[in-house]
């Protein structure tokens, strides 16, 4: 398979001012007819050849301003010699025959249970009609579609409809990855907003019978959503329609078409008895995401696939600034460092590692990953950081002025920010083109009243980079005095250089600094703290985010030591969680996320960057004792907690609340070691949400009770397919690590077990690799399971496939019979016969 280089970038021959596409609907033989008004690029090299995209299309006609034309066909598209172009402006009209029913990529137009449906982000248009289908051919849509299906839908504002057709107009130009259709008999929960230019938009989510009462959540984040854009960064939504369609075979959450943002029925659809709090600010976050994508993608979108981290950082950075206005700064961002650790530092860390802005790749949609996502919005907030808010504010002005129906770079994108603030950002724009997470180091020194920080970086190789020079990192650091009061407060310093001192003059006494607050920089801080002044930061941190941050790196120096040489967990630890569980200034989604403990893939990385080699089992135990510890330690004042954190009268998902039943389930999962499951028994059966039943229901298993709670969640639960999978996937996490194989085994065997949905295939396969010490086990059964399953998926899901074969990424962390066995298992599916390029490429990469 070919590989694609940023380097190669060129221009696309021709324009395209216009598009008109007809779809004749029909599972096995749809028929798509389109006229391409194309003219030759003035800013391309003349005299090409015209050459179109297309995949597993039948060509039925061909023609150029009506006359027809035979092109050269190939496997991936078609060509045709620049002798037959027109030197004019031309109507190039195709027509071709394609069978969405069999559509089991779910790439292209698709059908699940009896609808049709697109996706074409990245390069799946190509796979409905032959386009030039890249994104820096923008193009206006008008689309026709015939069908007997009541509800047709496309891109843009309706514009005709009639018995068994509809047109839809799109005025703004898009690329071809932005086109959706869908087609369907659909129940519509209705919606509108008026913007602040006036526009009166009706919105609808659109759902198959049955889901009605399951939208208004998503909804009300819809009008949220577009009043945040507006009044936050004067953003106005710009058609008369916006269409939200929730699908159930889906290859990820959602997807940002132009006025037809299309989702995974799992990212859309909540309901309080459904539902999880976690569901319910899942909905909201992705569908403000999609939602933002209108100008940060749509309006604004990427000159080719390398800037992806152009519309993905920015607009994941968009949508963490909103839940935290609306829900908590603080938790949020906690959560969203769990998950940057949990998800992009392993990946950086490992042989998956690649830049925020790749320059190379084979497949495409392997690029979607932790690293341009949540990688890239990091690198915008440290942007933000270093130049403030009132120059990003003016920054992102400027972007959206000059760029609006462009297809951008991340150069463009850092050219708006040196126009504004006169800053010169080479230096910055590694963060975009080099990989690995930097480790900085800190030492402190005091003395005659001078207290000096000195910063070390070092910046690791990472596959196909072997060297790399220092990083702009701003270090976000404030100082407090030992009565706990700030004597300075959170000022940025500007990390530039290998070795860098930062002296602060005229202080009384010495100081406790608070470095890399807010975790100001997407680093490794290597800094050796002694307990107590851990302790007392987790106490007085001023920072809430280093307050937690004091207690997290308390508690993995802890569980280090346990595993490492079978250390009682330490009283400093024990006694500062306790004083953090039962501060009732504190927010309860705080206090929660503090009595959270280390996760077990979390401490193997942690072993392994301190250069040990983690021991699956040793963890899997050290962790469960530390939880033991301070279940004894908190012991007689858990019930306490446990009541005072019961929400009265209707359920309402609201932050507040949700703070509350969190800690509420930390309570009665400590309570769990000490009672036998008694509490969280009660509480299962109390349960009037989704929170508390299936929270209740999860600790239960961890502690290896719940049967009976299991069978009656089975049988409450059995038509309801998005709970099921809670269902499927409690039941292999919750497993004891030998036991999780035998689990996945006959999960997989049961009739309900649609391992072509991948929802459900990622409710158990993905539980399975999520399991740490199950998937580690020493028998090799989890990495053998793994392999089977991803080597039967390819062929009919290569997206998914190659999705979930990172769980293999950490392969080098592990001792020699677990690297041998998880590279055997590599190896074994990179020998699966007609392997495809996207599982072929992520094996490969893995390996090395
Ligand atoms: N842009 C889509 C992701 C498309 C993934 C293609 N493999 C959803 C999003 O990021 O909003
Ligand atoms: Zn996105």
């Amino acid at each position: 398979p070919r590989t694609i280089r940023l380097a190669d970038y060129q221009p696309y021959s021709h324009l395209v001012e216009r598009v008109e596409l007809t779809f004749r609907l029909h599972p096995t033989a749809t028929r798509v007819r389109a006229a391409l008004h194309m003219a030759a690029n003035p800013a391309a090299r003349a005299g090409q050849d015209l050459r179109l995209d297309g995949e597993g299309l039948r060509l039925i006609s061909c023609a150029i301003d009506g006359r027809a034309v035979q092109p050269i066909l190939d496997a991936t598209g078609l060509t045709l010699a620049v002798g037959v172009l027109p030197a004019q402006p031309f109507v190039l009209e195709t027509e071709v025959e394609i069978a969405p029913e069999g559509n089991t990529a779910l790439e292209g137009l698709y059908m699940s249970k009896g609808m049709y449906c697109t996706q074409c982000e990245a390069e799946g248009f190509r796979k409905i009609t032959y386009y030039p289908d890249r994104p820096d051919v923008m193009a206006r849509f008008h689309v026709r579609i015939e069908s007997d299906l009541p509800v047709l839908l496309s891109n843009g504002n309706p514009v005709g409809q009639g018995a068994g057709w509809a047109e839809w107009d799109d005025p703004w130009p898009k690329p071809s990855y932005l086109f959706a259709l869908v087609a369907g008999d659909l129940r519509a929960h209705p919606g509108d907003f008026t913007t602040m230019e006036g526009r009166a938009v009706s919105l609808n989510i659109w759902v198959r019978p049955g889901d009605e009462g399951r939208c208004a959540w998503g909804m009300e984040a819809l009008k949220a959503s577009m009043a945040w854009d507006e009044r936050v960064y004067g953003r106005a939504y710009d058609l008369d329609v916006f269409n939200i369609v929730a699908v159930d075979d889906f290859n990820m959450g959602a997807m940002e078409n132009k006025g037809l943002n299309i989702f995974n029925s799992k990212a859309v659809l909540a309901s309080p008895e459904t539902a999880t709090d976690d569901d319910f600010a899942r909905v909201e976050a992705i569908i403000a995401h999609e939602y933002f994508h209108n100008w940060t993608g749509n309006r604004i979108t990427c000159r080719d696939w390398f800037q992806l981290c152009l519309k993905e950082g920015l607009t994941v950075f968009r949508d963490q600034q909103f839940s935290g206005d609306l829900r908590s700064h603080a938790v949020k961002r906690i959560e969203d460092v769990l998950m940057l650790r949990a998800r992009q530092f392993r990946e950086d860390g490992g042989p998956l590692a690649h830049p925020v802005r790749p320059d190379s790749f084979v497949e495409i949609n392997n690029f979607y990953t932790a690293t341009v996502y949540e990688k890239g919005a990091e690198v915008i907030g440290m942007l933000k950081r270093l130049v403030g808010d009132a120059d990003y504010a003016r920054a992102l002005d400027l972007y959206f002025d000059r760029h609006d129906g462009q297809a951008a770079t991340i150069e463009d994108w850092l050219k708006v920010f040196e126009d504004t603030t006169g800053r010169e950002l080479s230096q910055f724009k590694r963060w975009y083109t080099e990989a690995g997470t930097p480790r900085l180091s800190v030492t402190e020194d005091w003395a005659d009243g001078v207290f000096t920080l000195t910063f070390g970086q070092v910046n690791p190789p990472t596959p196909g980079q072997p060297q790399k020079a220092a990083k702009v990192i701003p270090v976000a650091v404030g100082l407090l005095n030992p009565n706990g009061d700030e004597v300075v407060p959170t000022m940025v310093l500007e990390v530039t250089e290998e070795r860098q001192s930062f002296a602060f003059k005229g202080l009384a006494t010495r100081p406790v600094a608070s470095i890399l607050r807010g975790f100001s920089a997407p680093v490794l801080l290597e800094r050796v703290v002694p307990a107590a002044e851990r302790a007392f930061l987790l106490a007085h941190d001023t920072d809430p985010f280093n307050r937690w941050e004091a207690g997290r790196s308390l508690a993995k120096e802890v569980l280090a030591r346990m595993i490492l040489d079978g250390a009682a967990p330490s009283a400093d630890l024990l006694d500062g969680l306790r004083r953090i569980a039962f501060d009732e200034g504190l927010d309860p989604a705080f206090r929660a996320l503090a009595l959270r403990l280390p996760g077990e893939d979390d401490m193997a990385a942690t072993l392994h960057a301190a250069g040990h080699v983690p021991d699956p089992a040793r963890i899997y135990a050290a962790r469960r004792a530390l939880h033991l510890a301070l279940a004894e330690h908190l012991g007689p004042r858990l019930p306490a907690l446990e009541e005072a954190c019961r929400v009265p009268g209707a359920f309402s998902p609201d932050a507040a609340a949700a703070g509350k039943r969190a800690l509420r389930l930390a309570s009665l999962s400590l309570l769990a070691r000490l009672d036998g499951g008694a509490a969280a028994r009660a509480a299962y059966r109390a349960a009037d949400n989704m929170t508390e039943s299936f929270g209740s229901l999860a600790i239960l298993l961890d502690i290896g009770a719940g049967e009976s709670e299991l069978a009656d969640f089975a049988a409450k639960w059995q038509q309801d397919r998005l709970v099921l999978e809670k269902w499927f996937a409690v039941q292999v996490s919750a497993a004891a690590p030998d036991k999780v194989a035998d689990v996945v085994r006959k999960l997989t065997q049961r009739a309900d077990f649609d391992w072509k949905n991948p929802n459900r295939f990622r409710a158990v396969i993905g539980a399975l690799s999520g399991n740490h010490a199950g998937f580690h086990h020493a028998s090799g059964e989890g990495y053998a399971l793994l392999a089977d399953w991803l080597i039967t998926l390819d062929p009919k899901n290569p997206q998914t496939a190659a999705r979930m074969s990172t769980a293999f990424e950490s392969w080098p962390r592990y001792d020699a019979d677990r690297q041998a066995m998880m590279r055997g298992a590599l190896q074994r599916i990179m020998a699966a016969p007609g392997l495809s390029r996207d599982l072929s490429e992520m094996a490969g990469r893995m390996l090395g």
